[in-house]
C-alpha cells in the first residue's frame, strides 16, 4: 500500500498499476520498459502539461471532432493506465476504439477488450486482417476500424506502425513523452505529455472547442514546432535543475 502523502504518490500508483497489469497479462513485459522510459522523460518535462502540449491537445481535439471516421487505437499500457479516460474521450469525440497490439496474442486481445468494456468503452469487434504495410502480426487491424479511419489516435505507439499509418494517408496523432522517438517524429501531431494528463484535456476540448476554431488549429498544426518546443522546455528545466 502506497502512502498517499508520499511525495511520488501519483507516479508510484501508476507504476504499481503497470506492474499489476503486467502480472495479469494486460501489459507486456516490454510495456514495463516503455513505461520507465516515459517516466524519465516526464521528469525532464517537469511532470506537467506545457503550454505547447496544451495547444497540441486542442489541435488533437480539433482533428478528432472534424474527422469522418476517427479511431482510438488502444494497447496494453493505455488500457492499464487509462481505460476510463478512453471511455470519456470516446463519448466526447464519437471515435471508434480498436484494440491493436504490438505484442499481439489472442489472450491479451481478450483481456484488454474485457478491461475496456468493464470501464464502459465500446470496443470495435470483427476479424482482423493483414491490412497495414508491415510484416507479421503488426499488420493486423480491422477493415472497418483503423484501416478505414481518416484520423487515428495512437497513444504510446511504435515508430514503424506510426509510419505505416502515415503512408496510408491518415492523420496520425500520438501521445509520447519522448519528443525524439521515431513515433513522435513520424506522427502528424505529437502530444508531448503524460497519457493520463493528456486524455482528459483532449476530451474537454472535444466538448468545448467551437467548430470555427477547429479549422484554425488544424491549419496551424506543425508537428516539428511542438517537438522543438518540448525539447526547449526540457533543456531549460535541465539548465535550472539544481538552482
Ligand atoms: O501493448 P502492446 O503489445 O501494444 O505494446 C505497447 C508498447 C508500449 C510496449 C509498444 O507500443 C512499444 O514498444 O512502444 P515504445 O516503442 O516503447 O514507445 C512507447 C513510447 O511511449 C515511449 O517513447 C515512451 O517514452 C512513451 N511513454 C511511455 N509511457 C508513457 C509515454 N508517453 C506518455 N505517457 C505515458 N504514460
Amino acid at each position: 500500500m502506497i502512502p498517499p502523502d508520499h511525495p511520488r504518490y501519483r507516479s508510484l500508483v501508476a507504476r504499481e498499476r503497470i506492474a499489476g497489469c503486467a502480472r495479469a497479462g494486460v501489459v507486456s513485459l516490454e510495456g514495463i520498459a516503455a513505461h520507465g522510459r516515459g517516466e524519465a522523460f516526464d521528469y525532464l518535462i517537469g511532470e506537467r502539461t506545457t503550454e505547447s502540449a496544451h495547444v497540441a491537445e486542442k489541435t488533437a481535439a480539433a482533428f478528432l471532432v472534424s474527422a469522418k471516421n476517427p479511431v482510438i487505437s488502444v494497447n496494453g499500457n493505455t488500457a492499464a493506465l487509462a481505460a476510463g479516460l478512453v471511455r470519456d474521450l470516446q463519448q466526447a469525440s464519437g471515435a471508434g476504439v480498436e484494440v491493436n497490439l504490438f505484442h499481439r496474442t489472442e489472450e491479451r486481445m481478450n483481456l484488454i477488450t474485457r478491461l475496456l468494456e468493464e470501464n464502459g468503452v465500446t470496443v470495435m469487434a470483427g476479424k482482423a486482417e493483414r491490412l497495414l504495410p508491415l510484416s507479421h502480426d503488426r499488420a493486423l487491424c480491422l477493415r472497418h476500424g483503423i484501416f478505414e479511419s481518416d484520423v487515428v489516435l495512437v497513444p504510446l505507439e511504435d515508430g514503424d506502425r506510426c509510419q505505416a499509418l502515415r503512408s496510408m494517408g491518415k492523420v496520425v496523432i500520438t501521445i509520447d513523452l519522448n519528443p525524439l522517438s521515431r513515433t513522435a517524429r513520424a506522427a502528424s501531431l505529437t502530444i508531448v505529455d503524460e497519457l493520463t494528463r493528456a486524455l482528459p484535456q483532449i476530451t474537454r476540448f472535444c466538448r468545448e472547442l467551437p467548430v470555427e476554431q477547429s479549422a484554425k488549429f488544424i491549419r496551424e498544426c506543425d508537428n516539428n514546432r511542438f517537438l522543438k518546443s518540448a525539447l526547449q522546455e526540457m533543456e531549460a528545466n535541465l539548465a535550472h535543475a539544481l538552482d
